[in-house]
Formats: C-alpha cells, sequence, structure tokens
C-alpha cells in the first residue's frame, strides 16, 4: 500500500513532534478515515519502542486522576533520575452507552498543556461497537507511539469483558480498585484479575484501604500458582500524590521483569494476534457490505430465514463467495 503524498508529509510531521499533524492524524484515526489504514500503515515503522500501560477499573476509581499523576512523573525529572519521558495518553471517554460514567459529575479530564510538546491526551468518544473501540484506541496509541512518546498510558473503563479486551492492549495493565467497594473485590470479574500486573488501591485517603488489599492478597493466595510474578499492591491517593513514586518504581520492576526472557516480545505477539483477528474481521465485514451485504439485505433475509424459505448456510456460502470473488478486493 503506497500512501498518498499528503499522509506521507503528515507523518512525516508528526513522527517529528507537530502536535497539530498528531491532532488531525489522530482525528483521521477516530473518524476511520479512508486513508487511515495508509495512515496507520505508515505510522508502524516508527513504533515498539513505547512503553504501554493500561489503567482500568470501574468508573470514578480516580484513573484519570492517576493517570496525570503518572504522567507528571514520567515528565519530571528529578535529580538523579532518567526520567523525563515524554507522554501520550488515551483514555476511553466513559460518556459511552456502554458504561454510563457520564453520571458521574465530577470526573477528572485531561488537559493539553501549551508548550509541553512532550505530552498529548486524547479523549475517546465512543462510536459503533465496543469491539471498534478498542480497536480505533490501539490505532490512537500506535499513532501516538509514531510521535515518539515513550510512554502511552490507556485508561479505559473496566467492568466487563470486552473492556478486558482494551486492557490487553497494553504491555503492562494497573487494575485500579478503591476502598468501599463492599464485596467487590469477590466480585471482580475473574478475568480482570487475571490481566492485572499491578493492583492500585486508590482513595486510600479513606477507610477500608487495608481491607481490599487484604482481599486481593487472599484472592491471589487462592489463585493457581502465579508461577513467575505476583502483581504487587501499591495504595495510592491520586488526589495528593501519595503513593505515586513506589506506583512508578513497580511499573518500572515490571518492565525490568517483561525485559527479561522475551517476556514482552511474547506478550505482544499474544495481543496482536488477537488485533489481527480483529482487524480481519473488521476488513471482511467491510467488503461484505460493499458487495451489497448491508442491513437492509441482513434484514430481508432474516426474515425469509425465520418463515423457512431460505437455508441461511447456503446464504452464507453464497454471500462469502460473493466477496471473496475475484475483482472483488476493493
Ligand atoms: N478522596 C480521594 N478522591 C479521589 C482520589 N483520586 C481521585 N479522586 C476523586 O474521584 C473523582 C473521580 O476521579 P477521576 O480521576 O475522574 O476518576 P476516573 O476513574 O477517571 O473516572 P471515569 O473516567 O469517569 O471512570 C474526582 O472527584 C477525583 O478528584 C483519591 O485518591 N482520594
Ligand atoms: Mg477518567
Amino acid at each position: 500500500m503506497t500512501p498518498p503524498d499528503s499522509i506521507t508529509a503528515l507523518v512525516g510531521r508528526l513522527r517529528q513532534g507537530d502536535t497539530r499533524a498528531l491532532a488531525r492524524a489522530i482525528s483521521l484515526v477516530e473518524n476511520d478515515a479512508p486513508e487511515a489504514p495508509a495512515l496507520l500503515s505508515a505510522c508502524f515503522p516508527s513504533t515498539g519502542r513505547a512503553l504501554r500501560i493500561g489503567i482500568t477499573g470501574a468508573p470514578g476509581a480516580g484513573k484519570s486522576t492517576l493517570v496525570d499523576r503518572l504522567a507528571r512523573a514520567f515528565r519530571e525529572t528529578p535529580e538523579g533520575r532518567d526520567h523525563n519521558k515524554t507522554v501520550g495518553v488515551v483514555a476511553v471517554d466513559p460518556t459511552s452507552p456502554f458504561t454510563g460514567g457520564a453520571l458521574l459529575g465530577d470526573r477528572i479530564r485531561f488537559q493539553n498543556y501549551q508548550g509541553d510538546p512532550g505530552f498529548y491526551a486524547r479523549s475517546m468518544a465512543t462510536r459503533g461497537t465496543l469491539g471498534g473501540l478498542a480497536l480505533s484506541t490501539a490505532d490512537v496509541a500506535l499513532v501516538l507511539e509514531a510521535s515518539g512518546k515513550d510512554v502511552i498510558l490507556i485508561e479505559t473503563v473496566g467492568v466487563g469483558q470486552d473492556e478486558i479486551e482494551i486492557a490487553r492492549l497494553a504491555d503492562i495493565t494497573l487494575v485500579v480498585l478503591v476502598p468501599g467497594m463492599g464485596d467487590d473485590v469477590q466480585s471482580l470479574k475473574a478475568g480482570v484479575m487475571e490481566i492485572a500486573d499491578i493492583f492500585v488501591v486508590n482513595k486510600s485517603d479513606r477507610e477500608g484501604a487495608d481491607r481490599v488489599e487484604q482481599e486481593i492478597r487472599a484472592l491471589q493466595s487462592l489463585a493457581p500458582d502465579h508461577p513467575v510474578h505476583t502483581p504487587p499492591v501499591i495504595r495510592t491517593t491520586a488526589t495528593t500524590g501519595d503513593g505515586i513514586e513506589a506506583l512508578v518504581a513497580a511499573i518500572n520492576e515490571m518492565q525490568q521483569w517483561l525485559l527479561q526472557e522475551n517476556r514482552l516480545g511474547a506478550r505482544r505477539a499474544q495481543h496482536w494476534r488477537r488485533r489481527l483477528d480483529a482487524m480481519l474481521r473488521t476488513e471482511l465485514m467491510r467488503r461484505a457490505r460493499q458487495n451489497g451485504f448491508d442491513a437492509k439485505i441482513l434484514h430481508f433475509h432474516a426474515a425469509r430465514i425465520a418463515s423457512g424459505q431460505q437455508d441461511p448456510w447456503q446464504l452464507v456460502a453464497q454471500l462469502t463467495e460473493k466477496v471473496f470473488a475475484p475483482g472483488n478486493s476493493s
């Protein structure tokens, strides 16, 4: 695929740190513009070096506040430390009908600070399916990476299986819990327990943080031997910054662990396997729609099948044959 000159130029500018080019590229990807595949493909060679950190947890757990603190911790250069990393943030906007997070009036929103080209944040509005959202979140993260960001923070609301899929785009996943969830640690989806590399007990200024920590530890001890890595539990108060240093240390430690024995490579290959699968589905459906397999036709056939006038297996065979027919490559 040869990208048109305008896309090559745009990617050239964003790679050099042009924030406006970055914003424009992200919009193209987010809106699923026809140029998006060429754009992503042009970005791809400049990716792979950044560390992707997923932050997931219930609505209102303090994820954005944590992300903001983490971003600052990575941006600043305390003496003797080699931080000063550039940071990109992609946050799945919880105004989504899937999470209902819009009910929380007091949530933190990201701002892009004028004059800091080393930081860029984008909130993703939801559009279409969550599967599609997972894909476009990954795509936005890729564009941020191509712009040279060292660390990509991906905030998602973790309540269901689909959010877990989104969380799996990251190299390291933080699962954020808060005190006062009742038995919620118990009722946490098993999947969420599984994806956590680090547990963050945020709002530790509130009562009950030790109980949450104990419950996590209890669940961990029940889990079949986590052979190599038991996720640490870090307490934070994101509003004051308490515990952020410990969290950054845990992230660094996890990164070191991932860099051993090609664990990071294996993890990324696993993610790409899933992502390829999703990309293929999306592309196949796109082609099917282009060949007339749209909602109206679906409706028409569904009614015929329901009344016994049509055999669905034969229909699917016919339709896929049409999609894959020679000359139907567009
Ligand atoms: N007491 C206390 N409040 C906190 C802490 N961290 C965040 N908050 C508050 O909790 C509210 C929600 O914080 P956000 O950072 O927006 O939470 P979020 O998880 O990103 O929320 P959504 O994106 O809507 O799911 C805000 O009013 C924060 O100021 C904390 O450690 N302690
Ligand atoms: Mg948030």
